[in-house]
């Protein structure tokens, strides 16, 4: 597994997700009424059989082979009656456990059902093919609300309504891991809404809003090796094998015109040491050049005057050509100093300030810390990395300038009506072999959002239950409060310890680590480990963190001789990145860390991001939330294929079987009252027949002798407990079987 620790060792424990079998206390049942059952076979795969009998703690199982095994009884859980096969909600499983769950996801997924429902949340399994459910006709069909399918324009509709009917903001919150499907299902669900919005926007703005699409995925994505279009950040100047940096760079080599790729001094992509470290220049199937020409395009459409565009491709090329300044040793000690040549030359003619000032800013040591650590001369790993951060703040402050820009063009719209759907297309849960910095706060955001979506799915549980006026007993979910304080804690949480240790010139990797280690250890999601490393116990599974680059990676600050550079460079951008107003705009409101952007010394990355998720939180908790989980159902992004552990790794992460666990804690079945006389009312004898629909649901439960623990009765709807709808079905079944009985021998006696 591509997981390393996590499918392993999951906080929540297999045997809290799969609450104790029902089929481990009625075996006897299980047995004498030939039920299905599910067997861990060794492998961790699961089979379908039938118990044949019991000896200690082992069970001989019939499985669907023909073949007889001896199986574990803590390796048994109950299998759905076949009437469930399938269903379009999860909710609706008599036993919600994994194999039960997985199973069916399966099923629907082998007949290109990729949308099923999970109580509130849709699960989206990504096909990796084109699937016929998109385009015009279904628009019309879940528009006009001719099917109850599930499916993202369900999803985008009912979002659309609610701020209709409502007047509140709406959010569609999409999660999933790396490939799973977030990026697509975030465009289907824009398609649907602009569909909507050119009714009253115009078809024009309504194009404007999913143009950007092609401008965030060119400067925002790349390839990587779990998706050939991945949202990626900060990856401009390393790569890994196969890898490629954002789209952009490839598409402005390939298909800039040649006066434009004259002005800029543009060589090839394999001229490029940014691009070209990494063996991977195109991505098959894909055209760079005429995906150049789409970007210039949606650039227009969104009315990016040509000039900015000509400045934003200048500044580009500048990063490009600065990867490839390079620097000579000028004594034994590593020493270097910056190589004047050509790359020099056309980066600082592209930016806009003279060779020397760029030679001297990439040759002037930066001090941190205190006046110890102040060296002359740069090591070449110092003026690597110096250059390295001034290329990689070119390209963040490039790219918050363009969403900046398209957000300006779009809000001259005309339809400006104050309420708003948010569409959040998150980077998912993650944990490797070897977990960074990157993780850690990707895990962080991951955590912060799982807070969201369990207390609004929570508080939608209670919701229901009061509407229908059932009493509504308390479930336990899994609250990551404690969880969260390992994070934000002040002053002994891991951001405000990170930070802290900036400070020290003498700090290193393991000085961090045991600073951790030191002041986290009385929190019960913090695990200190061997050396350098440390491991937290997220929602979704434990991770090993190790801190080398730690510090690094956190400084993420632009050595302020370069401020002073940019700020002196002659291309109006540079200028404008390095002013106040650009900083004042992509300062997050509602920031608890007040701090000078502008003093390089005191942002760090991890108090950067905190800011940002807590402006997205503040946006998120002001709207009404819809929850949309991607799966990847194979990690080689190929079609009809369903790795069984890939996806239920999936599923204990993004916690969905848990919600569905919250959702149906209490009574997991709900059935209106219609649907459940039709199913069952045919049971009842001729006397006990109640005319209205809620009196049958009674006389039903009654006629059975459901016991009162095991139902409640809400205004609408029959709320059954776990397993009481397959003894229903159990009934029904052998009802039925007599009938057809009798008619055979009325037949059979007739003929
Ligand atoms: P991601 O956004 O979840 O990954 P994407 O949305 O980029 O993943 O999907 C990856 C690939 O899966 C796409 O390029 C498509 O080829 C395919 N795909 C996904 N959804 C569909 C769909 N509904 N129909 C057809 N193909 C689909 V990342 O951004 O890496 O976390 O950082
Ligand atoms: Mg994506």
């Amino acid at each position: 597994s591509p997981y390393g620790r996590s499918l392993k060792d999951c906080r929540m424990k297999p045997e809290q997700k799969i609450a104790k079998s029902d089929c481990d206390d009625n075996i006897g049942y299980f047995i004498k009424k030939k039920l299905h059952v599910w067997c861990r076979l060794p492998g961790g795969l699961w089979e379908l059989g039938t118990i044949q009998s019991t000896s200690g703690d082992a069970a001989l199982v019939s499985v669907s082979s023909g073949n007889v095994i001896k199986v574990c009884r803590v390796d048994l859980l109950p299998a759905n009656p076949n009437v469930l096969e399938g269903v379009d909600d999860l909710i609706q499983l008599s036993y919600l456990n994994e194999p039960s769950v997985l199973y069916n996801l399966q099923c629907r997924y082998s007949q290109d059902m990729i949308y099923s429902k999970a109580g509130p949340v849709l699960i989206a399994i990504n096909p990796f093919k084109d699937v016929q459910i998109y385009g015009e006709d279904f628009v019309t069909t879940y528009r006009r609300k001719l099917t109850d399918k599930p499916h993202v324009y369900a999803v985008a509709d009912a979002a659309y309504d609610e701020m209709m009917a409502d007047d509140v903001n709406q959010s569609i919150i999409i999660s999933g891991e790396s490939g799973a499907g977030k990026t697509e299902t975030a465009k289907v669900a824009m398609q649907y809404l602009a569909d909507l919005g050119s009714g009253s926007c115009g078809t024009e703005h309504a194009n404007a809003i999913l143009q950007t699409n092609c401008i965030l995925e060119a400067f925002g994505n790349a390839k990587t090796c779990r998706n050939h279009n991945a949202s990626r950040f900060s990856r401009v100047t390393q790569l890994q094998n196969g890898e490629r940096s954002y789209h952009v760079f490839y598409q402005l080599c390939a298909g800039a015109p040649s006066t434009l790729k004259e002005r800029l001094n543009l060589k090839r992509a394999s001229e490029y040491k940014y691009l070209n470290q990494s063996d991977c220049l195109e991505i098959d199937g894909v055209d760079d050049a005429r995906k150049f020409h789409m970007l210039m395009e949606a650039l227009d459409v969104v009315r990016v005057c040509k000039e900015d565009q000509e400045h934003a491709f200048s500044l580009l090329a500048a990063v490009l050509w600065l990867g490839n300044i390079s620097f000579q040793s000028i004594d034994n000690e590593n020493h270097v100093e910056v190589l004047a040549d050509e790359a020099v030359t056309i980066a600082a003619m592209l930016m806009g300030c003279s060779s020397q000032e760029l030679i001297l800013s990439l040759s002037t040591p930066e001090i941190h810390g205190s006046k110890d650590s102040i060296v002359k001369r740069l090591t070449l790993r110092q003026a690597v990395d110096a250059r390295d951060a001034l290329a990689k703040f070119i390209y963040v402050s490039l790219f918050d300038w363009l969403v900046e820009q398209i957000n300006k063009s779009l809000a001259v719209g005309k339809c400006r009506t104050g309420r708003s759907i948010s569409i959040l297309d998150i980077h998912g849960f993650e944990s490797f072999q070897k977990n960074s910095f990157e993780q850690m706060c990707i895990n962080y955001a991951n955590e912060r959002l799982q807070q969201h979506f369990n207390r609004h799915l929570f508080k939608l549980e209670q919701e229901e239950c009061e509407l229908d006026g059932v009493d509504w007993t308390k479930v336990d979910f899994q609250d990551n409060r404690e969880c969260l304080n390992l994070f934000e804690k002040k002053p002994f949480g891991l951001l405000s310890l990170l930070d802290e240790e900036l400070n020290f010139p003498k700090a290193n990797d393991l000085t961090l680590a045991n600073k951790f280690k030191q002041h986290l250890n009385a929190n019960s999601c913090f695990k200190a480990e061997k050396a350098s490393s440390f491991s937290i116990c997220h929602l979704a599974g434990e991770v090993l963190y190790d801190t080398s680059g730690f510090l690094d990676k956190n400084r993420d600050k632009l050595p302020s001789i370069f401020f002073q550079l940019l700020s002196s460079c002659s291309c109006r951008l540079l200028q404008l990145f390095t002013s106040k107003e650009f900083k004042q705009f992509q300062k997050p409101e509602n920031y608890s860390c007040q701090m000078n952007a502008l003093d390089p010394s005191k942002s760090s990355a991890g108090i950067e991001f905190k800011g940002q998720l807590f402006k997205l939180m503040h946006q998120l908790e002001s709207s009404k939330p819809h929850f949309i989980s991607c799966i990847k159902p194979n990690s080689k992004q190929l079609p009809g294929m369903y790795e069984v552990n890939l996806v239920l790794q999936q599923l204990r992460c993004c916690g969905v079987l848990e919600v569905v666990r919250i959702s149906r804690s209490g009574y997991p079945t709900r059935m209106t009252h219609q649907e459940f006389a039709g199913r069952y009312g045919f049971l009842l004898l001729e006397d006990d027949l109640p005319q209205d629909p809620l009196s049958l649901s009674i006389a039903i439960l009654k006629r059975f002798s459901v016991l009162p623990e095991m139902y409640q009765i809400g205004y609408t709807k029959v709320f059954l407990r776990t397993g009481q709808i397959a003894s229903l079905e159990d009934k029904r079944k052998k009802v039925l079987r007599g009938i057809i009985g009798v008619q055979k021998y009325f037949r059979g006696h007739r003929a």
